[in-house]
């Protein structure tokens, strides 16, 4: 073939090539949209919880809106181990999605530790104003570097103290106490400043731990001292609601840059209606829980020097609050 003609012939071949390519593509794109997706999402809480339900109920919504291409399977109760675990599996993208408390996203995010510290938030409602104003988005979309993506906020009350010794009314009754912790430094400190010492243990080994007395207490909502039975082991619960923690629902980034921005806006549009249906779970499930509680005959105190706890607290917002001192002025002035 002579030299001019050949190149003619590989144009050609070339041109042919990316054509049926650009087809192929095409076709695979197609295919993409219509495919089928499996979404497991783990969860600490057993079935009947609020945030699990509202998981159920996110699962529910989209596969009706496909026809039931996608799928959500949850794995309750601790089946897949502790929330750092869940996290660290999502990240990976052997898991597509978790719920947890924003108190073991602080190491990931480190802003997210705003959130964490002891009576930053005023009161539920302000809580609600910074998670579901420009704060809760910004850092949000902030969990992007650590792989992951986040779809939305949920409610988790406020945690108060208990404990199988006595009540809790002033910082200085948790002298001496060894306090359950989530897995977060700064909860920690913030034991050492009320007084007690924080030990971090994971969620599901928390009853076997107070019973066996490797702590004297831990701090929870109602909601969770109540269904995980943690009064039979723990029986006085003060109300200091040291903490208004919001719960987390984020998504694989792995996973989530392989989908389609069909499937990217329903699970957006499903997210929204999970974090609705929470809420509206939450507080029923509150009110609930206080009147088992009551009916169970549990020493509930709310004779709580709360100014006390605030004082005693103000060290770890200081030290913390050098760090996100702009945050923290942003969250203040949200009404
Ligand atoms: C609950 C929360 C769980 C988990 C647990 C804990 O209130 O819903 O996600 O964080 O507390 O203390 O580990």
């Amino acid at each position: 073939m002579q030299r001019g003609l050949m190149m003619r012939h590989a144009l050609a071949i070339a041109k042919t090539l990316t054509g049926s390519g650009a087809i192929l593509a095409l076709s695979l794109a197609a295919v993409s949209t219509a495919e089928a997706l499996e979404i497991k999402s783990s969860d600490v809480h057993a079935m009947g919880y609020p945030t699990t339900d509202a998981i159920q109920f996110m699962g529910e919504w989209l596969n009706e809106q496909t026809d039931g291409r996608i799928n959500l399977t949850i794995y309750h109760s601790m089946q897949l181990g502790g929330e750092k675990e869940a996290l660290e599996q999502v990240q990976l993208g052997a898991l597509e999605m978790t719920r947890v408390s924003v108190g073991v996203v602080g190491p990931i995010v480190d802003d997210f530790n705003a959130f964490n510290l002891p009576y930053v938030f005023r009161s539920i409602d302000h809580m609600h104003a910074v998670v579901d104003g420009e704060i809760g988005q910004e850092l949000l979309e902030r969990l992007e570097v650590g792989e992951l993506i986040g779809l939305g906020y949920m409610d988790a009350g406020a945690r108060s103290f208990y404990n199988k010794i006595k009540p809790i009314r002033t910082p200085e009754d948790l002298e001496g106490l060894k306090i359950r912790v989530m897995q977060n430094p700064i909860f920690i400190d913030m034991m050492s400043e009320m007084g007690g010492a924080g030990m971090p243990i994971a969620f599901n080994e928390l009853y076997t731990a107070m019973q066996t007395g490797v702590v004297d207490g831990a701090e929870n909502n109602p909601p969770s001292y109540a269904t995980q039975k943690h009064y039979e082991v723990a029986g006085y619960y003060s109300l200091t609601e040291h903490l208004i923690v919001p719960e987390i629902f984020v998504f694989s980034k792995r996973v989530w840059d392989t989908l389609s921005e069909e499937d990217q806006n329903l699970i957006r549009e499903a997210s929204v209606l999970a974090t609705e249906k929470e809420r509206e779970l939450w507080n029923a499930m509150e009110q609930q829980a206080m009147a088992e509680l009551l009916e169970l005959g549990i020493e509930i105190n709310d004779d709580v020097d709360k100014d006390a706890f605030i004082a005693a607290t103000a060290p770890v917002r200081e030290k913390f609050g050098a760090q996100y001192a702009e945050l923290l002025t942003r969250i203040e002035a949200v009404e």
